[in-house]
């Protein structure tokens, strides 16, 4: 076996990428004052800069958007500024980077909300659970079900945001309608039991996240748009009925839309025909989700993939393109620093010695 494929470069959208290895988004609850990044972010975003793409934690696109302490939103001038620092810190060192555009839906907290007002979501539906909030765990509440009249404005906050995503100095984003939060509400018939024109058949269902695609298409090229789905992740009590149809038909309505790939995130145990939703959508795949070397070479060898995302293993490896080229050893992962904190477990973990191997 060998990783050549992995150090083969990629055309991904508009981008020309220099392997296959691409840095998966997760959130770390670091930012600073008014949700902005600040140094100690973009300093750890600099050190991933090898990634062939580095596809940032997700990012609130309005103060709505939140459901957790400490994530970095992308809707004010602070937080424009603060990104400024991040993606001129990776791009000194060479690297390519996406911003990740989230809205939460229902997986929030008033204590997280403007004015303490309710979490928003498709249908007032409760998730089963708990919210993570600035005082701990706290039972989720029934969310409001959004008017039809204020989905212009949902649309038009991710728009924004992906004009926010430019000016800040990112090369693309990624829209997150994966994980239970709110497109991936909208998509599936658990959550959503809307009776208007954005609930009820699939192609009803998929209509928030083709409109917003369409939005931020207007201001970004759409070599620059990338969309993560996570079919069989049950993750925030998310569920639908037909995971596969629901899937299968999204990517087909993706194709032709010249996006720059599509992410999915392949945790579940249901079972799910990943080849089947490759062909439906057609262009850049990028699969996520518990790979090593060893399973990321082969996906790439079989064809399964195009390139492959690495979530903890990147984080607790700066330098994870150089050990996978050289199939060195990997730093372990420390969960307690996972969610908050300041530079332990985020900054700190050690390269390999420059004199090494
Ligand atoms: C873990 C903890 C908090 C948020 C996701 C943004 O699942 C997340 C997330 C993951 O996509």
């Amino acid at each position: 076996m060998s990783a050549a494929d992995l150090f083969e470069p990629a055309r991904v959208g508009a981008l020309e990428v220099p392997n296959r290895i691409v840095m998966a988004p997760m959130t770390r609850n670091r930012a600073g004052a008014g949700d902005a990044p600040r140094a100690l972010n973009a300093e750890y975003y600099a050190q991933r800069a090898a990634a062939g793409l580095i596809i940032s934690e997700a990012s609130q696109i309005s103060p709505e958007g939140k459901g957790y302490p400490r994530t970095p939103g992308i809707h004010s001038a602070e937080q424009v500024a603060g990104w400024r620092l991040v993606t001129e810190a990776v791009h000194r060192k060479g690297g390519r980077i996406f911003l990740q555009l989230w809205h939460v839906g229902r997986i929030s907290h008033p204590s997280l909300q403007p004015n303490g007002q309710l979490p928003v979501a498709p249908s007032a539906l409760k998730p089963a659970g708990d919210a993570m909030t600035m005082s701990g765990p706290q039972p989720f509440v029934e969310p409001r079900a959004l008017e039809i009249g204020e989905i212009p404005r949902i649309i038009a906050a991710y728009r924004q945001a992906a004009v926010n995503a430019r000016e800040a100095g990112f090369d693309g984003v990624e829209v997150h309608a994966a994980n239970g939060y709110l497109l991936d509400q909208f998509l599936r018939d658990g959550t959503n039991r809307r009776t208007d024109a954005y609930g009820g058949p699939v192609q009803q269902r998929a209509r928030l996240l083709l409109e917003v695609l369409g939005a931020v298409s207007s201001v970004l090229e759409a070599g620059r748009i990338g969309v993560r789905l996570s079919p069989i992740n049950p993750f925030n009590d998310i569920r639908d009925s037909d995971p596969q149809r629901t899937f299968d038909y999204l990517a087909s309505q993706l194709r032709g839309l010249g996006l720059a790939y599509l992410h999915v995130y392949q945790a579940g145990s249901d079972p799910f025909d990943w080849e089947r939703l490759r062909r439906a959508f057609g262009g850049t795949f990028i699969v996520n989700g518990g790979y090593d070397r060893a399973r990321a070479i082969a996906a790439l060898e079989t064809g399964a993939a195009d390139l492959v995302a690495f979530g903890v293993p990147y984080l607790a490896n700066p330098d994870l393109v150089e050990r996978l080229r050289r199939g060195a050893p990997l730093n372990t992962a420390s969960p307690a620093t996972f969610y908050g904190g300041e530079a332990e477990g985020y900054t700190d973990y050690p390269a390999l010695a420059s004199t090494g191997t």
